[in-house]
């Protein structure tokens, strides 16, 4: 097979940038090692920037979203006795979207099946080869038989254990990772959200997170130890750890029910760079992880895409190779930026094992001034709803 840009991954950054190409008349093959209804099964984001909302909108995606999703003007951070809302309307004029990870996915699904753009699902051993010639290739295995995809590109969308990132030497990579000591255990139920926006809470006892999917989908989160197992864990344990950890009227009011999801996920910060080697650009998690605690990741991946796209769509056009020669190095300044935010949110309403009262302290002198200071909030609300592409 041929195409023009071969996208390893049909997560939202293989979809999205696929989608994206399309519109442009730029041919593309999307690869992907599971099924469809594998990757629709993840349950991961629930927070839109306003510029992922206006990529999907840009792909004829906005309908749904903007009928199902629910804008949040602000959030709310509880600690200790005490609860106060960030305003980002007011402090930024901006808002964020709530529309889950899964819902972004299928309508991107159904918008490249709409398109009849390829997607092949269950490739096994994805290789990369030839990267750095003019003549790049792909190739997998589907039903025992090996198949190749000659291409000018190659966009690993592959996510954090694709096949993309390894295929640049580490000679080439230079990897910074933080793993936090802890994770979160994440519950899916059919109830109502216990507050119409998000509660963000630092407890002694560890962080709680408290979201939504719509209004009979609710989404919550506890801070565990790294060396919890989901198993250990009873949907009424996970009720009650909750309660302790929000505050009082928020616990008294939490409509609790069966989970339908119950996982727990790791918390770390990853960068890979650079994030093209040749004729491959990694896109998304292939090249960075965040700490969920400031919404970021999903977020990161559609500026990715934005900026390959863009750099793409030029180069396809006749306007020079200047966007993809730059890609590298604008993706990852907004990525260190969102990795600086999503530690500092972290670091702010975690307990970390190590961090004595002097740490503690520290924590509660910087809500208190998040508290006090509009200006505190400001910052915190331009890197929440989403600094400029
Ligand atoms: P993805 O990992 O979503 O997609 C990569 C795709 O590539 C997958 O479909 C995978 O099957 C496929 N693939 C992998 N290896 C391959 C290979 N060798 N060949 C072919 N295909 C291959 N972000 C937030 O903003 N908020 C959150 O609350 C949040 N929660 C998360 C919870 C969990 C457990 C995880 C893992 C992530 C979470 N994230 C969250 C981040 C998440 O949303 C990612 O940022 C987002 O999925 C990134 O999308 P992609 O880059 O497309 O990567
Ligand atoms: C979610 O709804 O899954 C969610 C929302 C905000 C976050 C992390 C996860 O910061």
């Amino acid at each position: 097979m041929r195409t023009q840009v071969c996208i390893i991954g049909a997560g939202p950054s293989g979809l999205l940038l696929g989608q994206l190409l399309h519109l442009a008349g730029i041919e593309t093959i999307i690869i992907e090692r599971k099924t469809k209804d594998y990757v629709l099964g993840r349950i991961r984001a629930g927070v839109l920037e306003t510029g992922m909302c206006n990529l999907l909108r840009k792909v004829g995606l906005g309908t749904r979203m903007d009928a199902e999703g629910f804008v949040h003007d602000g959030t709310l951070i509880a600690a200790a006795d005490r609860m106060f809302r960030v305003d980002f309307k007011e402090r930024v004029n901006q808002t964020v979207m709530v529309y889950g990870q899964t819902e972004v996915t299928r309508d991107l699904y159904t918008a490249r099946e709409t398109a009849g753009a390829p997607i092949i699902y269950d490739a096994d051993g994805v290789t990369l080869h030839d990267v750095t010639t003019d003549a790049p290739y792909v190739t997998y295995i589907k039903d025992g038989t090996e198949h190749r995809v000659t291409c000018d590109y190659i966009a690993g969308c592959d996510g954090f254990h694709g096949a993309s990132r390894p295929t640049i030497p580490s000679s080439v990579r230079k990897e910074f990772e933080k793993v936090y000591p802890f994770g979160w255990l994440g519950v899916l139920s059919e109830t109502p959200p216990v507050n119409h926006e998000l509660i963000y809470a630092n407890h002694a006892r560890g962080f709680a997170l408290c979201s939504m999917r719509n209004q009979a989908l609710s989404r919550y989160y506890v801070q565990v130890p790294l060396s919890d197992k989901v198993e250990n864990w009873t949907d009424q344990m996970f009720w009650d750890e909750l309660r302790r950890r929000i505050p009082q009227d928020a616990a008294d009011t939490l409509v609790t029910g069966d989970s339908i999801e119950k996982s727990i996920a790791p918390l770390r910060s990853f960068i890979s760079e650079p994030m093209r080697w040749g004729r491959l650009f990694l896109v998304g998690d292939a090249a960075h992880i965040v700490p969920p605690t400031g919404a970021k990741g999903l977020n990161l991946a559609a500026s990715d895409v934005h900026y390959l796209s863009e750099g793409l769509i030029a180069l396809y056009h006749g306007d020079g190779d200047e966007g993809i020669e730059r890609y590298s190095q604008k993706a990852l300044a907004r990525v260190w930026k969102a990795s600086r935010f999503s530690w500092w949110m972290t670091s702010l309403l975690h307990k970390f094992p190590d961090q004595g009262d002097f740490g503690q302290r520290i924590q509660e002198a910087e809500i208190d001034y998040l508290e006090s200071s509009l200006v505190a909030q400001t910052s915190l609300a331009e890197n929440y709803v989403g600094l400029p592409y």
